[in-house]
């Protein structure tokens, strides 16, 4: 009896929060709804500069979700998003946001997308597959703080929800990192051509702490014949 019932408990809270080894795989984000996604884990609580890079594929051609970082005070404390009819990339930051409208965002191809901050300057800059941003000011003066709670897939309109299944992600997301810091411009090609980089230290790839929900997959991320 108890000893099932620990088996049991225990084996559902890891099945609950993963650690995973994820080189080499993937998140596939399969169908529209407002519920799927993948909840990102970090203790860290107290930022004044940041860098965050992730890879994606997609064939939407509506606004869609990137990256959601909310905490309490802030629901769009650090977000990335795709506003489709305007042709920009657009962070947010604080609850601010700016748009950038050159990328040549492509469906159906993978794109590495890096945006950093820093609080001193409110600089915030976004490298798009390599290709670095002008530098425009978003918000300074205060620290990104509190319990974060990161979400791929879903747009956070509040604290861990709010989910709105016209700005949810659907396709591929992979090499998901955060540093606490804003990485130099050789980091920044090494982590673009997938060479030797410094994982993040506030999320790493390499060994990510994280709960599923809903469907959501691991997967294989090469899928070239060779
Ligand atoms: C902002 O964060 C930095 C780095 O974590 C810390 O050194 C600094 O004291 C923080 N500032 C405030 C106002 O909390
Ligand atoms: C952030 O760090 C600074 C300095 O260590 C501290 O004064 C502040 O209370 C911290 N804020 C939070 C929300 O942990
Ligand atoms: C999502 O978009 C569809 C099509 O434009 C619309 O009919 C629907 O009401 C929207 N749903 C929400 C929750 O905004
Ligand atoms: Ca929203």
């Amino acid at each position: 009896g108890s000893n099932v019932n620990i088996f049991l408990c225990c084996l559902l809270s890891l099945i609950d929060e993963v650690f995973a080894y994820l080189s080499g795989k993937m998140f596939t984000f399969p169908a529209q709804t407002n519920r799927a996604h993948v909840r990102l884990n970090t203790q860290r609580r107290n930022f004044s500069t940041v860098t965050v890079c992730h890879r994606s594929f997609t064939d939407l051609k509506r606004d869609h979700i990137l990256f959601s970082l909310a905490t309490p005070s802030n629901a769009n404390d650090f977000l990335i998003f795709r506003d489709a009819k305007n042709k920009e990339i657009e962070p947010h930051i604080r609850d601010q946001k700016v748009e950038y409208g050159g990328p040549d965002y492509k469906l159906n191809m993978w794109h590495s997308i890096c945006t950093t901050w820093d609080s001193g300057s409110g600089l915030v800059q976004l490298w798009f597959d390599g290709q670095p941003s002008i530098r425009k000011f978003i918000s300074s003066g205060s620290n990104i703080s509190g319990p974060v709670i990161i979400i791929l897939g879903q747009e956070q309109d509040s604290h861990g929800g709010g989910f709105d299944i016209n700005q949810s992600f659907i396709g591929m997301m992979t090499d998901v990192h955060m540093w606490d810091y804003i990485l130099s411009p050789c980091e920044m090609q090494s982590y673009v051509d997938e060479l030797n980089f410094t994982p993040g230290n506030v999320l790493n790839w390499r060994a990510l702490d994280f709960q599923i929900v809903e469907r959501v997959l691991i997967e294989n991320k090469l899928i070239t014949c060779h």
